[in-house]
């Protein structure tokens, strides 16, 4: 397998930096929107052929150093039967959401390996064809109870500030709820065989910086330590470029951050032993090809020589973005030649 995420996850990485993009599988590919065609999102999400398939498109196209495992952070709900579904040019919405402590007392606990067995499935293929480490990954509860609680995407989160500020213990139990589950669904997939897990926390800006602490930081150090194997783990907060010394506690491998810091100062706080992951702005990938160019420059020169650096976006890719930018992006990381001057 090429080594080069793990050995940048381990700090160790003297080559140039490992590159893959987050939410890399999806519908900015044409090759991803032809089976979409065909398929609803779940029915994707459900099966091991196509979940291998989904996976592997990006490495084809661009040849990534990573891949991560189609999928989606909502599984957990779906598998509490809380009635999700993908409603087109809407996006994800929950039928039955949880909105008191009464609700919460009467959420099942699933057996995961049962049923999400299509994943561990999907994955064992995905080992088998996979040059590159593969991830897994999920939704930090905070993010994952946001959804539950709104019943799909909001702007603002209205309603699950609401809960939070009015009803804390309602609120803590449907998090620790969200954790223990998300203790079992990384097992699962560390089982099956992924190399790595990163945890998605999209929405952990809108907290304030001690409401992170209390409703969001302490429940992915419970996660982290319930892991049955001890392999990297990588956090990605939207806010990450506020709250990157607060993960460092938790000893991650990584730390990926978002558009918002300067990469090398932020460096400067975080100790050598912890590998940080990042941080274009997506939207450059709407700029010309120069300006792509000249924007990965900046980042990777900002962090040349660092053995723990790993190159993506500070969020995920849009839908809309040309591939031409993407193909300009991976050009510009792998033909970069950085030096490793004290070493
Ligand atoms: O209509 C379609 O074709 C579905 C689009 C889509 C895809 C391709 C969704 C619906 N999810 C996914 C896959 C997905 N989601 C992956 C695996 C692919 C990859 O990364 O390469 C991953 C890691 C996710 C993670 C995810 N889902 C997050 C965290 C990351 C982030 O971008 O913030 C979140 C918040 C979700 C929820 C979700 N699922 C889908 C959508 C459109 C959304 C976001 C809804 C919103 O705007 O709030």
């Amino acid at each position: 397998m090429d080594r080069l995420l793990l050995n940048a996850l381990a700090c160790k990485n003297e080559k140039r930096p490992p590159v893959w993009l987050m939410r890399q599988a999806g519908r900015y590919l044409p090759e991803y929107r032809a089976i979409r065609a065909r398929h609803s999102f779940l029915e994707m999400c459900h099966h091991p052929e196509l979940i291998a398939e989904i996976t592997l498109q990006p490495i084809k196209r661009f040849g990534f150093d990573a891949a991560i495992l189609f999928s989606d952070i909502l599984m957990i709900p779906e598998v509490l039967k809380m009635g999700l579904r993908f409603e087109e040019g809407i996006g994800p919405i929950i039928d039955h959401p949880v909105r008191d402590y009464e609700g919460v007392k009467k959420l099942s606990h699933p057996d995961l390996s049962q049923e999400l067995s299509f994943m561990s499935e999907g994955i064992k293929i995905l080992k088998k064809e996979l040059n590159v480490p593969l991830l897994g990954f999920c939704g930090a509860p905070f993010t994952v109870a946001s959804y539950m609680i709104e019943g799909g995407a909001s702007k603002d989160l209205r309603k699950t500030k609401t809960w939070m500020v009015r009803e804390p213990e309602g609120f803590h139990l449907l998090l620790n709820k969200i954790a223990d589950l998300t203790v079992d669904y990384l097992n699962m997939q560390i089982l099956a065989g992924v190399d790595a897990v990163q945890i998605f926390d999209s929405w952990a800006f809108v907290l304030a910086h001690h409401q992170f602490r209390e409703f969001s930081h302490s429940y992915i150090q419970k996660i982290k330590q319930g892991l049955i194997k001890d392999i990297p783990f990588i956090i990605f907060c939207k806010g990450s470029s506020v709250f990157a010394p607060e993960f460092v506690e938790m000893s991650p491998q990584a730390i990926s951050i978002d558009w918002n810091a300067d990469l090398s100062k932020l460096r400067q706080k975080i100790p050598s032993t912890i590998a940080l992951q990042g941080n274009l702005d997506p939207d450059i990938l709407y700029g010309s090809k120069a300006f792509v160019r000249q924007e990965v420059l900046r980042i990777l020169k900002g962090m040349e020589g660092d053995q723990g650096f790993i190159f993506n976006l500070g969020h995920g890719i849009h839908p809309d973005i040309p591939l031409e930018s993407v193909y300009t992006l991976v050009e510009t990381v792998k033909t970069f030649q950085p030096l490793y001057a004290e070493f």
